[in-house]
């Protein structure tokens, strides 16, 4: 009787109680025209390469499994606390955490090898149903890839050369049939797009069409409240973007450093989406 009573005091605590499970692995995938080793933080055990977001309402608190499925240990963290947790080889933590801000919680990497090869995962707080996209962006130098998986390579080379940049995963144009990134609206929707920067470097995406409103930014909170076409995102930060198109279109969205719309060194490829917005 006692649990039964206590049981009911937190549920009108917390608006919702869930669990979710994650994995750890890190292997090699072709991603375009190269093959290189990605660490992927996913709810699928078999590691699809495009991590698909977890969204929650404002106030739900999880109950969060992490499994490492790697022979190495690797360390998460969250993108807004200084601390860490070790992950062991093969083992498992076990995280709660209540979401009541509208933001991005973003679980990442940080040990240098899961960190470099990308580990992230994105639980995204107090956003409506409808309208709303993620980009996780991410950068490698490809030939270094390998050593820093099997941790024969503990640090950046000097200089770093990134020929590879991905949104979810995909370099332009494998993501164009990215359901998770690749924007679909009407004229006068709310459209809401998360982005998570797992990558090595900070990519200052560059809107064509329309501007901006930053919603939220872990790293970078004084950009809150802008309306721009442009603007960075640091690496592992994560932000929430509002548009509201006035005009029917497809406009490309790309980083704004040209050097990141390439691949393997051809222009154009890496990192750019599209907004289609029919009237
Ligand atoms: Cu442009």
């Amino acid at each position: 009787m006692r649990f039964r009573f206590l049981l009911l005091l937190q549920l009108s605590i917390v608006t919702q109680v869930f669990s979710l499970t994650l994995y750890m692995k890190t292997d090699s995938y072709q991603i375009g025209t190269v093959n290189t080793f990605r660490s992927v933080l996913s709810q699928q055990p078999s590691m699809e390469l495009q991590a698909a977001p977890f969204y929650v309402d404002l106030n739900t608190s999880l109950t969060i499994d992490i499994i490492n499925l790697d022979t190495i240990a690797h360390e998460l963290q969250w993108n807004d606390f200084a601390s860490g947790m070790v992950l062991s080889p093969l083992g498992s933590v076990t995280l709660t955490r209540t979401f009541d801000q509208q933001k991005v919680y973003a679980l990442v990497a940080s040990d240098f090898s899961a960190k470099t090869l990308g580990g992230s995962f994105a639980i995204i707080a107090g956003l409506p149903a409808a309208h709303r996209y993620y980009w996780n962006l991410y950068d490698l130098q490809t030939n270094i890839s390998a050593p820093i998986a099997n941790q024969s390579l503990q640090d950046f080379p000097n200089p770093y050369r990134p020929n590879l940049f991905t949104i979810n995963g995909y370099d332009y144009p494998l993501n164009m049939n990215d359901s998770l990134g690749i924007v679909n609206g009407q004229v006068g929707d709310s459209i809401y797009i998360t982005v998570l920067n797992a990558g090595n470097m900070t990519h200052t995406l560059h809107f064509h069409g329309f501007h901006f409103k930053i919603l939220s930014s872990t790293k970078n909170p004084f950009q809150v409240g802008w309306q721009k076409d442009s603007a960075p995102v640091l690496p592992q930060d994560g932000m929430i973007l509002l548009i509201v198109p006035d005009k029917a279109g497809s406009y490309p969205v790309h980083d704004h450093n040209l050097t990141a719309v390439t691949t393997a060194g051809g222009y154009s490829g890496g990192m750019m989406t599209m907004l289609n917005i029919a009237p």
